[in-house]
């Protein structure tokens, strides 16, 4: 089809014409219809009259409409609009709500013989002097029913603020930023950690003469591992991403997922932390 012979930027210009008040989502809705509607007009290459036949047929449907008759739902009923609208809905609810948390890579940093520690422990065993100390909680819980896990395993990992984890830093003591907590009687897990900062993967060996080979960089955003295991459950393997982070778009190794992104927020009263990170854990 000859689609190029209709100038593309004319959709743009209809779209750039939208003002700083449309909301996001309006924003991102009103372009894909505009982008869609042109693209069809011009694959098709839609004359006047075909048009024109199209808006008898919406004016007819409103004027038919009334509390007794909904023919514009109709109308989109036939072609399978409401349909798919629904399986999308269906979908994103699935996803948000009644799934286990996602995963995420293990990555080479894990330590099988972490040792177990007690709720409320600080995992920040060698502080760094610009460390920004982090109170992170939440609960193991099933997935479907909701209910809290109780005697599952949380483990985490984290690399400190010079960018190493702690068995690749001789200055931090073994085991530093790592721990094994179990769920209390109501599922919950609790301790003190730092919060994580940006840093490169090691980029002295191959993996990182491949980034430089690919002109790419190597730094992963912010991050905090979870491996979380409870009996009868299948394990969790993940990391959660601080939201402020200016590398959650272009991690080293593609690991970002949405719903790992979390919030960091102020904590009070308490002198061993400023911030806090409420995070559930669904298997
Ligand atoms: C990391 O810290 C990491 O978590 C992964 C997945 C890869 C390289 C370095
Ligand atoms: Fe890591």
């Amino acid at each position: 089809m000859a689609t190029h012979r209709f100038d593309p930027t004319f959709t743009d210009r209809v779209i750039d014409a939208m003002g700083p008040k449309t909301s996001p989502r309006m924003r991102q809705l009103m372009t894909g219809l505009i982008r869609h509607m042109h693209d069809y007009a011009r694959e098709e290459e839609l004359t006047v009259d075909e048009w024109m036949a199209g808006v008898k047929m919406l004016n007819w449907a409103g004027q038919m409409s009334d509390d007794k008759r909904n023919e514009g739902q109709l109308v989109c009923d036939v072609f399978g609009l409401e349909s798919l609208v629904d399986e999308i809905t269906f979908k994103l609810a699935e996803e948000a709500k009644d799934a286990p948390t996602a995963t995420a890579i293990l990555g080479p940093f894990f330590r099988a013989d972490t040792p177990w520690r007690q709720n409320g422990e600080d995992i920040v065993k060698t502080k760094p002097a610009d460390a920004e100390m982090a109170f992170m909680q939440g609960r193991v819980m099933d997935f479907q029913t909701k209910k809290p896990l109780v005697g599952a395993s949380v483990e985490v990992w984290q690399a400190s603020t010079n960018g190493l984890y702690e068995q690749q830093d001789s200055e931090q003591v073994e085991f530093n930023l790592r721990g094994k907590f179990k769920t209390d009687e109501e599922g919950r897990y609790w301790f003190y950690c730092l919060r994580p900062t940006p840093y490169p993967v090691p980029d002295d060996g191959p993996a990182g003469k491949l980034l430089e080979l690919m002109d790419r960089h190597p730094f992963r955003p912010a991050h905090i591992h979870i491996l979380a295991t409870c009996e009868g459950y299948r394990p969790l393997t993940t990391q959660i991403f601080d939201r402020k982070d200016k590398y959650l778009d272009n991690d080293s190794v593609f690991a970002v997922k949405d719903s790992l992104i979390v919030d960091f927020v102020p904590r009070e009263n308490d002198p061993e932390a400023s911030l806090e990170l409420n995070y559930d854990v669904k298997l």
